[in-house]
């Protein structure tokens, strides 16, 4: 508790991590965030939605995607911020068959798990999703999946408004603007952290919590996480178009991408396609986030656009607004990265999203306090991957498609 400890990057992992430290009693706490506001313009949590779902291949995520949901429903820092409405996950008719074996997979694992039971209602026909979802009023012919009830979304950007209120009001000193040029050592110590505006910040123990951009500062991790992004888009709805869609469930057709209900407050919805997602290689083949994520793929407006076509047809001309790409912190084979950095002391990355830990904020500390606690990471899946390239590695179940490079492709500005 003595310890004092700096956690560089304010988004979701960063402030999870402050969070848990300063309720455990942790006393000296900063954070230290690039960007000018909370929620960052950095952080990929920085959005409208973000799905809450505890469906997972692996029954140990499962597992803390319930515990992470419980918190999302029964606590008060988070409850605000949580819209339990619903998961509609399934895969059109023009469906790959390795879409289609990952839902099996995801609908087989938590039919056998007792947290589901009397959630879960198959979709076999047009009627089915009727019955579930009667605002989706597109073809979806040959819609297959299935309906969990157990489910739903985050209002993101929010929810990370609120846990920063919440860590200053614990005594977190959370510096906006300071972004971190180097790491200091002493011998295989680290010591603490200098920032571009020439400050130095000493600490007991370095938390890099930096998603997308840790290998800016942490070169040795880029050969395990790759920055991959993925194309996010907003329609425009009226008060009363809004109101129609108001409690849908997040839609998710694996093999064209998902959407959530719209915001009755500023009548936003969020549409994003899936895919094998961009990545920005630089010369030493390392893929970080580029500075500006406004800029999206041509492609991506045309997927945007069918997924409308399908689900929401009457949405399917308008113009595409607040476009960006948002990117993640992928590791080849989608576990989390928290550990010590192997051969320095006192120095500890969280990241390795992988795209699916937003869900997590109400509990990643916990698993934070742990490790640096009991000194070091017990669970293999999380552990400091040397050694393990992350190349192409489009077998990651729920994702189709190929990687493109940015660069090898034309990308627009929308307004
Ligand atoms: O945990 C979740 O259900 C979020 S998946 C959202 C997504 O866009 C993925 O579909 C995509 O493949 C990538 O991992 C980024 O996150």
């Amino acid at each position: 508790m003595d310890k004092s400890i700096l956690i560089v990057g304010g988004g979701t992992f960063g402030l999870s991590t402050a969070y848990h430290l300063a309720k455990a009693g942790y006393r000296s706490i900063t954070v230290l965030e690039k960007g000018d506001t909370i929620p960052s313009p950095l952080s990929a949590g920085n959005d409208l939605n973000k799905i809450i779902r505890a469906e997972y291949e692996s029954p140990d995520y499962a597992e803390l995607a319930l515990a992470a949901m419980e918190e999302w429903r029964s606590n008060p820092l988070f409850s605000p911020h949580f819209r339990q409405v619903g998961y509609l996950l399934g895969n059109s008719a023009a469906a790959p068959e390795k879409t289609r074996r990952t839902l099996a997979k995801s609908l087989a694992s938590i039919e056998t798990n007792p947290a589901f039971a009397g959630q879960i209602t198959a979709i076999n026909s047009r009627d089915d999703i009727g019955a579930v979802a009667p605002a989706l009023d597109g073809p979806m012919e040959g819609w297959v999946g299935y309906f969990n009830r157990q489910a739903g979304y985050a209002r993101a950007s929010d929810a990370l408004r609120a846990i920063h209120v919440a860590v200053k009001e614990l005594g977190v000193h959370v510096i906006l603007r300071e972004a971190v040029v180097s790491l200091e050592y002493d011998k295989d110590r680290c010591t603490g952290a200098m920032t571009t505006s020439g400050s130095r910040y000493p600490a007991d123990v370095v938390i890099l919590t930096l998603g997308a951009s840790v290998a800016n500062v942490l070169p040795s991790i880029g050969r395990q996480i790759t920055a991959r992004s993925w194309v996010v888009a907003h329609v425009q709805l009226t008060p009363e178009e809004a109101a129609k869609l108001e409690g849908i469930p997040v839609t998710y057709s694996r093999d064209l991408g998902y959407f959530f209900e719209p915001d009755q407050k500023t009548g936003l919805l969020k549409v994003s396609p899936s895919g094998a997602g961009y990545i920005n290689r630089g010369k030493d083949g390392i893929s970080v986030p580029l500075e500006d994520n406004t800029r999206i793929p041509d492609e991506g407006q045309e997927a945007v656009r069918r997924i409308l076509r399908e689900h929401l047809p009457s949405l399917a001309d308008r113009p595409l607004i607040k476009c960006k790409i948002c990117w993640c912190a992928d590791t080849a084979d989608t576990d989390y990265v928290i550990d010590f950095v192997p051969g320095k002391q006192g120095l500890v990355v969280v990241t390795g999203d992988s795209g699916h830990a937003f869900k997590m904020l109400p509990v990643i500390g916990t698993w934070v306090k742990t490790l640096i606690e009991s000194g070091q990471q017990t669970s293999a899946r999380w552990k400091w991957k040397e050694g393990k390239e992350n190349e192409e590695f489009g077998e990651v179940s729920w994702r189709v498609g190929k990687t493109k490079d940015l660069s090898d492709i034309h990308t627009v500005k929308l307004p």
